[in-house]
């Protein structure tokens, strides 16, 4: 490294934030599948936004290409170094800042993790509209940078409409500052809105204002084993008529409940397997439980319905979904896939997926689970050598001609953006790299992810 670069980044990062031992390196250089590594230049781990400009102005001058990276929970290889970038770790950004307690709104650094956020706020009413199985570890910052979703989408949306504020570094180091951030704000473009799911490529974000919702305290959730997932989504609307609150509507099939038992040590949760199960949640100010009750009566088989209200029974019925991703990851290193189909094309793409992979990857096991509520499907498969991209291809383009989208939530990344054209008109594509120019003539942000800045040849749709 040119030491003078060396001397700026660790007046930046102050001493012992600036890595290049490999050792120290190495948790930043493989995300968190295993799908995707590569080695970093160095890592460097400023400790607030002055050093995070700091570290950027110094890498464009010195024509080094930085990697943001948040809690590295990430799906789809978008904050892993992948041709010698520096790691830029927000980690350190982790304050909590000017709570309002009384508007429901704070600010967090990039680097606090979604738990320590959710445990500052909810012992004051509030909560955080976003949740999601990686909470303990995934940073505030990256959620934004990702527009995370999770499993209140259906009620909250997803974190680009929690955010009323951001703090972002520019690719020049300079940093653009809309916070506190109003509730209302119609005062040209929407910077926060644009920076939200830019996957690192536009800015580095490094504070966020959010919103907050309000604690809901009475909660009521029930798994329900089905014969198919069209009867999943009929009693999903039903209870979407007749329950208030829902906050989730979670979907698993069998594959993936085995797994879970076998990794996870759960015991099945009925006495007979079934070929879909449900999981739905209910919350508000006041015990849910009777109406969701009431609305799972008419359709739901005895023998296959469990409600909980009380915390511990409520997370034994979650751990059934919750744990599939680490389930999955225990028992290979899978591609995942997280796609997004209109409503009315989601039974239809569940056993068509099937079929189609069953037909041009016989060698590999597809674990299906997801956000029912939302449209989005999880597509894990399994079996698959990791640069063996024809299932993916095969989903992605059944996907597309069911007019659904690439990524439900998990973003491009790497992973995805070879298939960016089969969901993503020309004219949006060109638009998309016209921002980034703009905003990174050098293309030091993330280059590479979601696009590249030279147009890449394209897979015909
Ligand atoms: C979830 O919904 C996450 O649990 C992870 O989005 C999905 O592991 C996955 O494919
Ligand atoms: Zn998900």
């Amino acid at each position: 490294m040119h030491p003078e670069l060396r001397s700026r980044l660790l007046a930046a990062c102050g001493p012992g934030h600036l890595l290049d031992d490999p050792d120290l390196r190495a948790s930043y250089e493989t995300d968190w599948t295993r799908r995707f590594t590569g080695p970093a230049a160095f890592v460097a781990r400023p400790p607030d936004t002055a050093g995070v400009a700091a570290v950027v102005a110094a890498c464009r001058e010195f024509g080094v290409p930085l990697v943001p990276q948040g809690g590295n929970t990430g799906l789809v290889g978008g904050s892993i170094p992948r041709a010698g970038e520096a790691v830029l770790s927000l980690r350190r950004l982790d304050r909590i800042e000017d709570f309002d307690p009384v508007a429901g709104e704070v600010t967090a650094g990039a680097g606090v993790t979604l738990q320590a956020l959710q445990e500052f706020v909810r012992p004051h009413g509030w909560d955080v509209g976003v949740d999601l199985a990686s909470r303990a570890s995934a940073t505030i910052g990256g959620m934004v940078a990702t527009n995370a979703g999770g499993v209140r989408v259906i009620r909250y949306g997803p974190m680009r409409h929690q955010v009323i504020g951001i703090e972002a570094v520019l690719a020049d180091g300079a940093i653009l500052a809309r916070l506190p951030g109003l509730l209302k704000d119609n005062s040209g473009y929407d910077l926060p809105g644009l920076l939200a799911g830019s996957e690192g490529t536009l800015a580095v974000v490094t504070r966020v204002r959010l919103r907050l919702i309000p604690a809901r305290p009475a909660r009521a959730v029930a798994l329900l084993g089905l014969p198919s997932l069209a009867a999943a989504l009929e009693l999903l609307r039903a209870v979407r008529r007749q329950a208030p609150g829902l906050e989730a509507a979670e979907v698993f099939f069998p594959e993936g409940l085995e797994l879970v038992q076998r990794h996870a040590g759960l015991p099945p949760p009925f006495p007979r397997p079934h070929a879909c199960y449900l999981l739905v949640e209910c919350a508000g100010a006041h015990d849910p439980a009777p109406a969701l009750a009431a609305a799972l009566e008419s359709a739901a088989d005895p023998d296959a319905a469990l409600l909980a209200v009380s915390r511990p029974e409520r997370d034994r019925l979650w751990a059934y979904r919750e744990r599939h991703t680490e389930a999955i990851s225990a028992e290979g290193i899978p591609h995942k896939l997280d796609v997004t189909l209109p409503a009315a094309r989601l039974g239809d793409f569940e056993s068509l997926v099937r079929a189609r992979l069953a037909e041009t990857s016989p060698h590999v096991r597809p674990v299906l689970f997801g956000h029912a509520g939302d449209g989005n499907l999880h597509v894990n498969i399994l079996g698959a050598d990791p640069d063996d991209e024809s299932p993916d291809d095969a989903v992605l383009r059944l996907v597309a001609s069911l007019g659904g989208s690439i990524s439900a939530e998990h973003g491009i990344g790497i992973a995805k953006k070879r298939w960016l054209n089969l969901t993503r008109s020309p004219a949006d594509i060109q638009a998309m790299r016209a921002i980034k120019r703009a905003l990174d003539p050098a293309g030091i942000l993330n280059p590479g992810v979601i696009f590249d800045l030279e147009p890449p040849p394209v897979v015909s749709s």
